[in-house]
């Protein structure tokens, strides 16, 4: 059934932000409740709670144990402000920026903490909430949703959950960290969990959470770089070696229909593709192995095949690269909202976080082309359906 969508414009003209995160009020109170990260913590004096979920910043919290600091540019982690978790903020968020529809999803890191034999019921909880949202009057036509996966549960549980989500209605797809069952989303007990989200044709959007390992931001990065280290490399490189080891372990040609959206236009994969195939190619053990032969499908045509990005780069360059990698009918607008929210001024305005990505579609496509209105909208409402009401 097509949406009744109003006063929106029509489906080639819409805007869509394909990556926009929501913690819903029962996991804001998962997190409230717990005493080592992911948490919410209250400092003294602080107008807002903070959110600290970076391993990253573990070590900044550590050093607040005790303390009475209030000054909020020496407390660990992000005020949780309403843009974390009220509908009608997502929806204002949305109008100021001119965004038709969102496609929401739980931010990082998901319930990857959660232990096994609850994290089932928290999915159902998280994703039905989800789905409620979803529903609200405000929001039909507007919203939809990639869901989460108990990945900590026993694979029963795992792949009843896939089952639960492909009949939620508004749902488009999971989105999915890199740790997958613990060991990576190369390990082989993960295929059929791709097999079963293919087949419900669930769109896997793949986001990073755990960076590097923090020795490699140096010893001066937690008092002197914030989080600049670790979101603006950690996380594209975390997303680049996922996908990296997919191709090697061959996941792309066991599920053939399964679909990826990579966050932040794939790490760095549009800039590395050239260099992964040339290490494969040159590679004397792969060459051995039978892996190299004729029939091999390489990262580029993987990448044109299975792979959407989304155009969260902020700068017209790497958005040409993943254009150039990927297609200019594979990519589609985010935000990353409520992440990156103006500092020092008002945050129900315009963000400079969106506006530079907008920006960067026209600079690198053309003001007004059809390209350009193809990844503000027009490629995400082809490829998620937003145009059915299911
Ligand atoms: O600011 C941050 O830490 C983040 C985050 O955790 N996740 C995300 O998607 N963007 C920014």
């Amino acid at each position: 059934m097509d949406v009744d969508i109003g006063t929106i414009g029509s489906p080639t003209h819409r805007v869509v932000d394909v990556h926009t995160h929501m913690y819903p009020p029962k996991y804001i109170e998962l997190l409230e409740s717990r005493s080592s990260i992911p948490l919410i913590r209250k400092f003294a004096g602080a107008k807002e709670p903070r959110l600290i979920i970076l391993p990253a910043e573990a070590e900044s919290l550590d050093k607040t144990a005790g303390s009475t600091e209030t000054s909020s540019s020496h407390l660990p982690g992000r005020p949780v402000t309403t843009h974390y978790s009220s509908l009608a903020q997502k929806l204002h968020f949305m109008d100021t920026h001119g965004i038709d529809i969102s496609v929401i999803s739980l931010a990082n890191p998901w319930l990857d903490f959660v232990a096994p034999e609850e994290a089932g019921e928290a999915a159902k909880a998280v994703n039905q909430e989800f789905a409620s949202m979803c529903a609200e009057p405000s929001a039909v036509g507007r919203l939809f949703f990639f869901a989460t996966l108990p990945l900590t549960a026993p694979p029963e549980t795992l792949l009843a959950a896939v089952g639960h989500v492909r009949s939620l209605r508004h749902c488009r797809g999971v989105i999915l960290g890199t740790s997958g069952l613990g060991k990576g989303l190369d390990d082989p007990a993960l295929v059929p969990v791709f097999r079963a989200l293919a087949a419900n044709r669930l769109t896997v959007f793949l986001h990073p959470h755990y960076g590097l390992p923090s020795e490699v931001w140096g010893p001066r990065a937690t008092e002197e770089y914030g989080h600049v280290l670790p979101l603006a490399l950690g996380f594209p490189m975390e997303t680049t070696i996922a996908v990296a080891r997919m191709y090697l372990a061959g996941v792309f040609d066991q599920v053939p229909d399964l679909r990826l959206l990579l966050a932040h236009s794939g790490g760095t994969l549009p800039f590395l593709a050239g260099r992964i195939e040339s290490c494969v190619v040159h590679d004397g053990h792969l060459v051995k192995e039978g892996k190299v032969g004729p029939g091999r499908r390489t990262v580029w045509q993987v990448l044109r095949e299975q792979i959407y990005l989304d155009a969260v780069v902020y700068s017209e360059v790497g958005l040409k690269a993943a254009v150039d990698a990927s297609g200019a009918d594979r990519l589609m607008f985010g935000t990353d909202h409520p992440f990156f929210p103006p500092l020092g001024s008002d945050e129900q305005g315009e963000w400079e976080s969106v506006t530079w990505n907008a920006e960067a579609v026209k600079k690198a496509l053309g003001d007004g082309t059809d390209a350009a209105r193809a990844v503000m909208g027009g490629n995400a409402v082809e490829i998620l359906r937003l145009h059915e009401d299911s």
